[in-house]
């Protein structure tokens, strides 16, 4: 089973910043193609009219006529036609269908804007049993954007945010060459005085520094247990923000947050509730996580020291997340 469970609401699907690597903006506003003046008819046709060499294989050198707009510095912004259709890949033909481009992900062809594809849809799980892990050269991420084993080489390749060659998560860059934002998701860890106790929110947390965190919530980092009670899988630690609340008598954890109170997430997180029943107790327990569109959205390669092998973490709608895909680890 996967992690926490049930969504109630859910926010808007924007993602968080840092991990995202998706190159399939769709956004008509990420065009810089000016559109002809309207409202000044002494505009001669030949200064309005976009230049058809506008298209271009190559989003990074799209250009228009205004020199101002020339360039596009984004590779992920999609290119505008002249008939206005806009396409990832800007290969448009004149009657407005697209042609190869992005490709097909798991028909075995690198094409477009393919970083590899090794036949499946699925980001494989690394065997190793320590860190650092290690891939077969044609393991492919889910989306086919980022080749498994050149993450950690230490220079950037495609789909690739960040790459600095060191098996640190904590620092600027994760071990997923995923730029580490410190918020929703980020690799975290838990410190207590002697031993942490039952209430999650204690201790001292470092790397969730840029949380945001609603009201009636308090941030947490979940980390590995491993005793018989509650094993938990989170690689390196998660950042999340949390409410919950038990009934059942005083083997009750402490409650969090306000349970009842707590209705929204943070733009690029949902709202997972849950409900768990153990040794007569009932803990109810919200939770916001990480929306994503793929794999290449989460930290999809971590080692856990307590569980000493490689986490799980996948984009998948989970059976209690009501079909919204988050980041979570599929040991749970
Ligand atoms: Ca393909
Ligand atoms: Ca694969
Ligand atoms: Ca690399």
């Amino acid at each position: 089973m996967a992690c926490p469970a049930d969504s109630g609401t859910t926010t808007d699907s924007a993602s968080t910043g840092g991990a995202s690597t998706s190159a399939t903006s769709g956004d008509p506003s990420g065009s810089t193609t000016n559109a002809p003046t309207t409202d000044e008819p002494t505009t001669t046709p030949t200064t309005t009219t976009v230049d058809p060499t506008a298209t271009t294989t190559d989003p990074t050198t799209a250009t228009t006529t205004d020199p101002t707009t020339a360039t596009t510095t984004d590779p992920t912004t999609a290119t505008t036609t002249t008939d206005g259709t806009t396409t990832t890949d800007g290969t448009t033909t004149t009657d407005g269908t697209s042609t190869g481009g992005a490709g097909v992900c798991g028909d075995g062809n690198i094409e477009g804007d393919e970083a590899c594809d090794d036949s499946n849809l699925m980001t494989e799980i690394s065997p190793s049993t320590k860190a650092p892990l290690m891939y077969q050269a044609t393991d492919c991420i889910d989306d086919c954007s980022l080749t498994l084993s050149l993450c950690g080489n230490g220079k950037m390749d495609p789909g690739e945010a960040c790459d600095d060659g060191n098996q640190d998560s904590y620092d600027e860059c994760t071990t997923s060459c995923t730029v580490n934002d410190k918020g929703y998701h980020a690799p975290c860890k838990r410190m207590c005085n002697n031993q942490c106790d039952t209430d999650v929110s204690s201790g001292t947390f470092t790397g969730c520094g840029n949380m945001e965190v609603p009201a009636n919530a308090k941030g947490v980092c979940y980390v590995s247990t491993k005793f018989f009670a509650a094993q938990r899988y989170f690689a390196e630690g998660e950042c999340a923000a949390t409410a919950q609340v038990c009934t059942g008598g005083f083997l009750c954890p402490p409650n969090i947050g306000n349970y009842d109170a707590l209705k929204d997430c943070p733009a690029g997180t949902t709202l997972i509730d849950r409900t768990t029943m153990a040794m007569g107790l009932t803990v109810k327990t919200k939770v916001c996580q990480k929306v994503c569109e793929s794999d290449s959205d989460c930290r999809w390669n971590s080692f856990d020291t307590i569980w000493g092998k490689s986490g799980e973490f996948r984009c998948q709608a989970t059976p209690d997340s009501k079909g919204v895909k988050i980041c979570a680890d599929a040991q749970n």
